[in-house]
């Protein structure tokens, strides 16, 4: 796979889930920081990658690749790591991802964002993604209470999706702690060789 350059901002949630898959998945990658407070994700050359300037982004030769999710599911079929060998075990995947996406990290990510003062909302707002959160996290601990991993008994990029969110629950005063099985699967893909925390996985300077 030709080197990949990951545009991305150490605070984002979906960022560090595209440099936890990459670390998982020993890909080696090149960083650049996009200042989102400051406007860069809405520079013209920016644009010219991320169209909706967001990030994460990657860039492998002479195309760029936008949506963490997508993100996942590429790194995923270029290594022949933690993604599906059919297509039966594709949906099984996408089950959790788009799950996710629907019911956890909205709830999650938004609380995160209140309590941080990166967004504002009247108090039945903040409160309504709160309870989103709080019942997404009663879902997923009804699962993690009987299955290791989220799907096909192994570590997928469901499992890192997920996690990413999971890693950032704290910062939106949610604790994780008092779901047991939450918390088991949370060391479980922390115990991955090459796991890191988003100040190990995305550093704030290139790297080669
Ligand atoms: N669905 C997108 C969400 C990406 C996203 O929300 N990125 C935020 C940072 S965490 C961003 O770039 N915000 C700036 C903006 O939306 O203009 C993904 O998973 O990649």
């Amino acid at each position: 796979m030709s080197k990949i350059t990951l545009y991305a901002h150490p605070r984002s949630g979906p960022s560090y889930r595209v440099g936890l898959a990459l670390a998982l998945m020993s890909e080696p990658f090149a960083f650049e920081i996009v200042d989102l407070p400051n406007g860069g994700g809405q520079k013209p050359e920016y644009k010219s990658k991320s169209r909706f300037g967001q990030v994460p982004c990657i860039q492998v030769g002479g195309d760029t690749i936008i949506q963490s999710s997508a993100i996942l599911e590429y790194l995923a079929e270029k290594t022949g790591k933690f993604g599906a060998k059919n297509a039966i075990e594709r949906a099984h995947i996408h089950e959790w991802m788009y799950w996710d996406f629907d019911r956890l990290c909205p709830g999650l990510f938004r609380s995160r964002a209140y309590t941080l003062g990166f967004r504002k909302a009247e108090p039945a707002v903040v409160e309504a993604y709160r309870q989103e959160a709080e019942a997404g996290l009663a879902a997923l601990e009804s699962h993690l209470a009987k299955n290791e991993w989220l799907a096909l008994g192994r570590p997928t990029i469901a499992d890192i999706s997920v996690y990413s969110g999971i890693f950032y629950a704290a910062d939106g005063k949610f604790d994780v702690s008092k779901y047991p099985g939450i918390s088991a699967w949370k060391a479980r893909i922390e115990a991955l060789p090459g796991y890191g925390k988003p100040a190990d996985v995305i550093p704030a300077a290139s790297r080669a």
